[in-house]
């Protein structure tokens, strides 16, 4: 007897998915049992909490380009999926959810675990139903991955208890749902624009005289492309958070990172140049971009939506953006004023110095950064690196020097606190064999400490690195900075996360001083792993954008003195380079700003 259950399996199975991440329940342990009978096909990842499930369905299609899967039970099951499931929708992630409900006849009747997860979901999804039956199961399974595969967004399924135990009977079906008239096929498609107007893109960045370019996520697999174009417009690029492996680190062509935990560099070249090509990427933080009265702009992104949503642009570009810089690179003059990109790699070499300064600094209480550069040393050419939402963010992105070679990925657009360990996960899951890095702070990790257990079970290559601050670090410093009231309800009680490692059967370490921060990496990276690195680091480090905005510092001083702690943050401030970045506004008002 085939059920809708099975149906649905098969047809996953039919899409290549190989993985289904959740926790089992009794409003959905009719797909519990069609997946064990086809575990041969389908592995399920058992997770600690449905949150988890749907963040590293939304990272193994990240990091394996194919469609997420998770599941939850009914009620309080599928209502735990939303956060990750909002993840893969602002990022643009093909995901799958499959949830249970009641019984099909106690729908809305107030019984246990009554929950509409339809109208629940339906914000997030771009595909959501109720199955009502096998015949239908096999229309709607089939279209929920391809709409999610299509849309790149979340697609979701709910299946009446009762209903995925259904058999598959013939006279179920109507005369118009003919057996399989939803192939299981994936048709992609792939848009190329014409070629006058690759043409207009590149006589306006043949024009102009100082081109900077933004590169995203949609860059990555661009890499190669986007480096002769960086060449031919001696333009320096400035990588958003998910375009970080889309160009070395230390590539002469690249400024690092924008925005609030970018590089000053990367705020010049925006205020600087004339031109702006961006790749890839709707990067969220408007102010680092240029002034759009000024700059004129060509953007290349694969969804048309986004073209012109953060910067105007005079060209934009809808498609691949391997294929369109191949395209545009090949009517691009070779710029013979190399002026500006040497400007721009100049003060890259002066603020990989003032970097190098926090990295070595040997204070007490220890410094966050040197324990996270240490850390990335360690980051081999081939491995995997996470972060999660914090200061913790920010360390990874600047201290962390990563090579195209490796995969880097976060929760972009939602930036949800709790994603770094279930990614670090997914990673491990996807790609076996890379070892997997993640960076995440003490408030994250705190969120989903539990998850850490699925790593084990599955005895995953993970060194997870938690800068336990005490602190939900980078809101203390937003409360000061943005609004110049001071710190209110960060501070965090203590927990010893390395013994939590140890109690969970992986491995635990703690670092607190400077100097024991080689011998303890080295004893952790000795430990295939998982291990909790836990980094005892100072409260009172700020996180602060790579030029403070004016206003920003005004908020600042007027918060600090109520702030608690604020005299030893006064001390931390004092030192370079946070010294000059605190005064990036002043400085930039003497430059005739
Ligand atoms: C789920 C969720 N809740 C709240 C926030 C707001 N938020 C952003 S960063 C942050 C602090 C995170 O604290 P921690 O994990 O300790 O990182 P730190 O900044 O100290 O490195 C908070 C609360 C968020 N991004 N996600
Ligand atoms: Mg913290």
């Amino acid at each position: 007897m085939t059920t809708a259950a099975d149906i649905l399996v098969e047809t996953l199975i039919e899409w290549n998915v190989d993985t289904v991440f959740g926790l089992p329940g009794d409003g959905i342990n009719g797909v519990m049992e069609a997946l064990r009978k086809r575990q041969d096909a389908v592995r399920f990842i058992q997770t600690r909490h449905e949150q988890s499930a749907a963040f590293m369905a939304t990272a193994y299609a990240k990091w394996t380009g194919k469609l997420g899967v998770c599941l939850a039970t009914s009620g309080p099951g599928g209502t735990n999926l939303l956060t990750g499931l909002y993840d893969a929708k602002l990022d643009q992630v093909p995901v799958l959810a499959i949830t249970g409900m009641q019984y099909h006849d106690l729908v809305e009747t107030f019984t246990q675990q009554d929950v509409d997860l339809t109208r629940v979901f339906e914000d997030v999804s771009v595909y959501n139903t109720v199955v009502s039956d096998a015949a239908h199961m096999e229309n709607v399974a089939s279209l929920a991955c391809r709409t999610a595969l299509a849309r790149r967004g979340v697609a979701h399924l709910s299946v009446a208890n009762d209903t995925q135990e259904k058999p598959a009977e013939e006279e179920g079906r109507s005369r118009r749902n003919l057996p399989r008239h939803v192939p299981n096929e994936w048709f992609s498609y792939r848009h190329e624009p014409a070629d006058n107007l690759v043409r207009e893109a590149a006589g306006l960045l043949n024009d102009g005289k100082r081109v900077a370019i933004l590169a995203g996520r949609g860059a990555i697999e661009a890499r190669d492309q986007l480096k002769q174009s960086a060449e031919l417009l001696g333009a320096p690029v400035a990588k958003a958070l998910l375009g970080k492996a889309a160009l070395d680190d230390d590539d002469p062509y690249t400024t690092g990172g924008i925005g609030i935990l970018g590089t000053a560099p990367s705020q010049e070249i925006m205020k600087n140049c004339d031109t702006l090509l961006i790749v890839g990427s709707t990067f969220p933080y408007i102010e680092f971009y240029p002034d759009p009265r000024a700059v004129k702009a060509v953007q290349i992104d694969l969804d048309p939506q986004r073209i012109g949503l953060r910067h105007p642009v005079q060209c934009g570009l809808v498609g691949d953006a391997g294929d369109i810089l191949r395209r545009l690179n090949a009517m691009l003059d070779k710029k013979g004023d190399r002026s500006f990109l040497e400007a721009a790699q100049d003060q890259m070499r002066g603020w990989r110095e003032q970097m190098a300064l926090l990295t070595s600094d040997r204070s007490h209480p220890l410094k966050p950064q040197p324990v996270a550069h240490a850390f990335g040393r360690r980051v081999g050419s081939d491995a995997m690196l996470v972060t999660d939402s914090g200061q913790n963010t920010e360390l990874a992105a600047r201290h962390i020097d990563l090579r195209t070679t490796n995969a880097f990925s976060v929760s972009g657009a939602l930036a949800s606190m709790a994603s770094g360990l279930p990614y670090a996960i997914a990673a491990g899951l996807a790609c076996p064999g890379r070892h997997v890095h993640a960076v995440v702070g003490d408030g994250g990790l705190a969120m989903q400490l539990g998850e850490f257990s699925t790593a084990v079970r599955h005895s995953l290559p993970l060194r997870i690195l938690v800068t336990c601050n005490g602190m939900l670090n980078q809101i203390a410093w937003e409360q000061m900075m943005f609004l110049g009231h001071p710190q209110f309800a960060c501070e965090l009680a203590p927990i010893n996360f390395a013994a939590a490692a140890d109690a969970m059967g992986g491995r635990g370490f703690t670092i607190s001083t400077f100097d024991e921060i080689e011998r303890v990496l080295d004893e952790a990276f000795a430990v295939e792993g998982p291990v909790i690195i836990q980094a005892n680091v100072d409260r009172y480090e700020p996180m602060m954008p790579p030029k403070m905005p004016n206003d920003y510092a005004a908020n600042f001083k007027k918060a600090l003195p109520e702030t608690s702690g604020h005299q030893r943050i006064e001390e931390n401030i004092a030192r370079e380079p946070l010294l000059t970045m605190m005064r990036g506004g002043e400085n930039a008002e003497t430059d005739g700003d």
